[in-house]
């Protein structure tokens, strides 16, 4: 009992991510996430052969914004595999989180962290992103990006106005609560 306690204590240090939500649904929270961008997929690992990653990924064409992100934000993808619970930041969406609020025209930087056990395939739509590896205005665009465990990725977008599905393309996790709303506004209306 002492020792899981340890365990249990490490693996949910609340103090790594202090925006989400404390419940049931966050079983673990990722000690130190990392770059697994040049990651093959589970499974792949030992396979013999070349396995293409995110990170050999560059854009054909031009991308189209440039810009540099005017702020940084992370979501955390929570779950709690023996109860089934999926969530972003601790929350199922059937518990009406607040959206996630942004400005229309406005460039951010998303660092999406899992904190499960699981491969979540993120799927924001309305967009492409740019993952933020790869040559400076060829960044490899995606509207869908596998995170693995214990991983992070950061992508940048230029929100468009509107309310926009953000969810795991799983989609028993997207029912079992891992679904959020992306909400652009224009500047005058942001505090809406
Ligand atoms: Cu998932």
């Amino acid at each position: 009992m002492g020792d899981m306690g340890g365990m249990d204590m490490n693996m949910l240090d609340w103090s790594k991510a202090p925006q989400i939500k404390k419940g049931p649904g966050v079983q673990m929270i990722a000690p130190m996430p990392m770059d697994r961008t040049g990651d093959p997929g589970l499974g792949l690992e030992s396979v013999g052969h070349r396995v293409l990653v995110y990170k050999d990924l560059i854009a054909l064409d031009p991308n189209p914004d440039p810009r540099p992100p005017d702020r940084a934000m992370d979501i955390h993808l929570t779950g709690n595999m023996e109860r089934f619970i999926w969530g972003f930041d601790g929350w199922k969406f059937s518990e009406n989180p607040p959206a996630y609020s942004f400005r229309a025209g406005e460039r951010v930087r998303v660092t999406l962290v899992n904190d499960s056990m699981m491969t979540h395939p993120i799927h924001l739509h309305g967009h492409f992103f740019e993952l933020v590896h790869g040559p400076v205005g060829y960044l490899p665009r995606k509207h869908t990006v596998n995170v693995m465990p214990g991983g992070k990725v950061s992508f940048d977008f230029t929100a468009e106005g509107g309310d926009w599905a953000f969810h795991c393309h799983m989609l028993y996790h997207m029912h079992a609560g891992m679904f959020q709303v992306f909400k652009v506004r224009p500047v005058e209306g942001a505090a809406a």
